[in-house]
């Protein structure tokens, strides 16, 4: 799958909409590379999607899950709680991270976390760019920009990011989808339902899987209609962006219906609130066991870019998944 040996399938559930009911259907994968069943129109184009190599993204090779440390430079960032507002410390917080084995780091001067106020293009400029031009010529990680506004992906592009993360999958700002494409950058299209202050009010799903894998195949049209070719985009389903606690489930057990859009995946659920919700940890502190969970639940699934705060400790629980997913692979 998505080009890679050690992940494959030996079964496939074909899902369809039929009027307003969702019907599943099962079949061998023998079945299927045979020629396939007569009722799936669609599933050549979908099996060139699951099976076709992901494209390297900002160079780096997607043959095995890829870090994302995250770099708040926030004052009101609940994870951090704006430890890291001044840029020096933001600064040594990204080089600790790189450090620990970051293959990207993702750098937001804008909070999205839920009830969380805007800021406007200059004040998030002036939180991201020192950070950006101070790590852009002497950091290994890829630097990703964390932003929902087309004027700070023009300016960070320009400082040297190698990738665009939008938790508005280029909606919020009518310039960023041009923007986008004119910088030529690879970009993250996360789905959130709402905006921040107002998404966690009553969200509401016919099928939150089945939703948000049909919302974000339009975001891919829409980029692709804009100049952004498929092979540069990474979809996220947005992991407590407008969910409830069983969405968020539902979501994390079915990562791997994601891949048949034929884009790379990412998941961010470090440190949220959903696991502070299933196991009753107030403190996002307290959540790295749970975090490690979902990063492992990502990895088996394919998932081939990990959004995360804990960067070593995710690092020694994926070696010990890598190590154990391969010698079965290939014994
Ligand atoms: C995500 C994000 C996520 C992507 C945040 C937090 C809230 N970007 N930015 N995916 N979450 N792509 O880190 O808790 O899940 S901010």
């Amino acid at each position: 799958m998505a080009g890679r040996g050690d992940l494959l399938f030996a079964a496939a559930e074909l899902i369809e909409r039929e009027g307003g009911r969702v019907v599943r259907r099962s079949y061998m994968a023998a079945d299927i590379l045979a020629g396939g069943p007569s009722e799936a129109a669609g599933l050549p184009s979908l099996l060139d999607n699951l099976r076709r190599p992901r494209a390297p993204i900002a160079g780096l090779a997607l043959d095995r899950p890829r870090m994302m440390g995250i770099v708040n430079v926030t004052p009101d960032s609940f994870a951090d709680g704006g430890r890291y507002l001044a840029s020096d410390a933001a600064i040594a917080h990204a080089q600790q991270l790189e450090a620990e084995g970051a293959d990207i780091l993702d750098i937001g001067g804008e909070s999205t976390r839920p009830g969380a106020d805007p800021v406007d293009a200059e004040e998030e400029w002036r939180r991201v760019g020192p950070v950006i031009e101070a790590l852009a010529p002497r950091t290994r990680a890829r630097l990703s920009i964390d932003t929902r506004k087309a004027e700070v992906m023009r300016r960070a592009a320009q400082a040297g990011v190698h990738l665009i993360n939008d938790v508005s999958a280029l909606r919020h700002d009518p310039a960023s989808l041009e923007t986008a494409a004119r910088t030529g950058l690879p970009v993250v299209l996360m789905h959130a339902q709402g905006d921040p202050r107002s998404m966690q009010d009553k969200p509401h799903y016919d099928d939150v899987v089945l939703d948000i894998c049909d919302w974000l195949g339009a975001r891919i049209e829409a980029c692709e209609a804009a100049g952004i070719p498929r092979s540069r985009l990474i979809v996220d389903p947005g992991i407590g962006f407008g969910k409830t606690l069983a969405h968020n489930l539902a979501l994390l057990g079915s990562l791997s219906l994601f891949h048949g859009l034929g884009c790379a995946v990412l998941i961010g659920a470090s440190r949220k609130s959903f696991i502070g919700r299933l196991t009753g940890t107030a403190d996002a502190d307290d959540r790295l066991p749970g975090s490690l969970a979902a990063a492992l639940i990502g990895a088996a699934q394919g998932v081939q870019v990990l959004r995360v705060h804990d960067v070593a400790a995710t690092r020694q629980a994926l070696a010990v998944w890598e190590g154990a997913w391969r010698a079965q692979a290939s014994p």
